[in-house]
Formats: structure tokens, sequence, C-alpha cells
């Protein structure tokens, strides 16, 4: 029996120029993709030189939108691009060359980081956690190998792309029934769309109805995590709240003065979602306490256990006065699961900040 050689797989939709083309909108997405992850981590794991502005209030909402929305676009593009390519894989002799090894192994490298980015991506925007390791922290480590092995892929191949993006020829009539160039492309193309569509909605509200991967948000705030799961019941007239060395009973935060706005929970896994919150200011509270409006406080819950149980607001964030201990959703008292007695609503955040069930703020 005879191997197929890279000759037998000779089709318009295979080679540079096809290729080249999907993997110029593959690195958009990735490159937007890789942007907005590093900003998303760097909100939960600041270094001491990172600082993330409070305003607009939706920021944080639209970067995390554009993280979803281009990984999942880059889903159809991935899978076109190694279309585009296969046919190399028959390419004789394997190795040609010590350099030739190097540039094979890397496009290894960058197909399985792509693919686990990806993969744990999706699993991780419908909560499923088939697996035994941290996802917050695999997928940031893994994002660096998979852009290190994608510039050194854009470096290798920069003379054959700027060649395919450049060269305009006429296209080859394709075989009857065979795909065009321009067929393959427009299909990926209408693809891509179609997989922006799916998941925008998890972002932006009115596009809802057509976006099937936006359905956790399809009807009011979603509850990330029951107070039953936190195994957090209901408190009694005996709950304080602990701000530095001051204590404030429920009673005493409702009489302060309150601040009513619209701001949204922006979940990390892509779905966000407004809703008129009302309650104290951060910044009123510290100030009772006689802490400086601009401080670092961390946000203490009554959950014992739990990854989310904690936060910490930085000053940027305890300065802005749309920076709330919200006592009230959409005109009603919190319920129990949407933190009662009072939670964290601050503008442009990752919704894993915003600390239900609050109990005290420690000045750091
Ligand atoms: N104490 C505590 N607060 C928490 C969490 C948690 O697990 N424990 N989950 C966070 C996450 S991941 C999100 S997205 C928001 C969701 O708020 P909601 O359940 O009111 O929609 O709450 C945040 N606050
Ligand atoms: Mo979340």
């Amino acid at each position: 029996m005879r191997i197929p050689e890279e000759a037998d797989f000779a089709s318009p939709t295979h080679g540079p120029r096809v290729s080249a083309r999907i993997g110029l909108w593959l690195g958009i997405a990735f490159g937007l993709c890789f942007i907005t992850g590093l900003i998303s981590h760097g909100i939960q794991h600041p270094a001491a030189w990172f600082t993330w502005p409070s305003r607009p209030v939706s920021l944080y909402r639209i970067t995390q939108g554009v993280h979803v929305t281009s990984g999942v676009a880059a889903i159809p593009l991935l899978l076109a691009k190694l279309w585009s390519v296969y046919p190399k894989l028959f390419g004789r002799p394997l190795v040609k060359s010590v350099p030739h090894a190097l540039e094979r192994g890397s496009i290894l490298v960058l197909i399985g980081a792509s693919f686990f980015e990806l993969l744990t991506g999706v699993f991780n925007v419908a909560q499923n956690y088939p697996w035994a390791f941290f996802f917050p922290t695999a997928h940031y480590a893994v994002a660096w190998i998979a852009v290190g092995a994608l510039l050194v892929h854009i470096a290798v191949k920069l003379p054959v792309i700027r060649e395919a993006l450049t060269r305009s020829e006429e296209e080859p009539r394709p075989t009857t029934g065979a795909l065009s160039r321009r067929g393959f492309l427009l299909t990926t193309g209408v693809a891509t769309g179609a997989a922006v569509l799916a998941t925008v909605g998890g972002t932006v509200p009115w596009l809802r109805n057509v976006s099937v991967f936006a359905s956790r948000s399809a009807t009011g705030v979603p509850v990330n995590r029951r107070a039953e799961a936190a195994q957090v019941s209901t408190v009694d007239e005996s709950w304080r709240l602990t701000v530095g060395d001051v204590e404030f009973s429920l009673a005493e935060l409702r009489a302060m003065p309150q601040t009513t706005a619209d701001l949204p929970i922006a979940c990390v896994e892509g779905w966000s979602a407004s809703a008129t919150w009302t309650g104290v200011p951060v910044k009123d509270l510290l100030e009772r306490a006689g802490v400086p409006a601009g401080s670092d406080v961390r946000v203490e819950s009554l959950e014992q256990g739990g990854l989310y149980r904690s936060s910490t607001l930085p000053g940027t964030h305890t300065a802005d006065p749309l920076t709330l201990l919200a006592l009230r959703m959409n005109g009603e008292v919190l319920t129990l699961d949407h933190g009662y007695p009072c939670r964290v609503i601050a503008p442009s955040r990752p919704g894993v900040l915003q600390t239900k069930w609050v109990s005290r703020l420690e000045v750091r």
C-alpha cells in the first residue's frame, strides 16, 4: 500500500494563501483573548504596580466579554486553520533539518496549548470542571506557552505569510463540486460569526435571545454560589458588620444615607447581568470608622470555607462613591442567595470579587 503524500491532498482550501488569511484572523482572536485574559488575571492577583480603574462601570464587563467571545470565535478559526495545513503532516521527509524539527515541534506545542486553552475555557463557561487541576492557574500558565509558541511560529513563517497575504493572482477554477478558496474562507467567516453571536449575548443584553451560550443570564441575575452551598444561613439581630474597629448593626447600615446605582455583575465565566443596587458607599463606612478613603480593604464574609469567601478592594475602588456595600437589589432586600445581609457591589470588577454575606472590612 502506498503512503499518501502531501500532493495527494491538493485543493484550493489548503496551502499558504488560505492558511495565512485564517492565521491572521486567528492571531487577532488570540491577541484579544490573551490581553483581556491578562487584565482579568491582573485584577484578581494584582502585582504591586498594577491598578485597574473603577470607571467606566462596565469596563470589566466589556473586557471579559471580549475575552470569552474572542476565545469562542477562535475555535472554528483554529479548526479551519488546521484543515488548511493538515496535508503538511504527509510531507516527507518528516524532518529535514534541526531548525525544521524545532519548527515542527513548536507547532505541536502551539496546537496542544491552543486546544487546552479553548477547551478549558469553554468548560469553565459551562461551569463544568472534569479535571483535577485548578482551572485559573492552569489556564493562565498555558496561555503563556500558547502565546510564546505563537510568536515563534509567526516569526518563522513571516516570509511565507507576507508573500501569501500580498500576492494577488487569479484563483484557479476549482474542479466541479470542490470548494474554492473564497468559499472556504467565507464558510469559516460565517462559522466564526455564528460562534460570536452565540456568545456575545452573555455580555450584550439585547443579543441575549440569539445567544445559546448565554442561557445563564437569560432571566435576571443568576446566582453563582447559593447560600446553602456556601453553608451560610440567615443572620439574627446580633449580626454586626465590623469596619476597622467600629461595628454597625443592620439597622444602623439602613439608617445611613443610601446610594442607588445600576451596576453589572460580570462573572469571569462570561455572563454578566445588570441590576439596580442600593446600599452604603464603602467610602462612607470607612469615613465613619476613621479610615482614610483610598485605603485598601480586605473584605471577609460569613462563609467559612470556599475559594471566594474574601476579596481585596483596592484603594481606587474604596475611593469610588459607587463602591457599595449593597443591602438591596432591584428595590428588594437582598435575598440570602444574593448575599443577605450585605454584599460588595463595585464598578468595573470581576463578579468573583463581588463578595456576598460580608461580615468585616479590614483595613490593610
Ligand atoms: N462569599 C462569596 N461571595 C461570592 C462568591 C462566593 O463563592 N462566595 N461567588 C462570587 C461570584 S464567582 C460571582 S459571579 C458573584 C455572583 O453574584 P450573584 O450570585 O449574586 O449573582 O458572587 C461572588 N460573590
Ligand atoms: Mo463568578
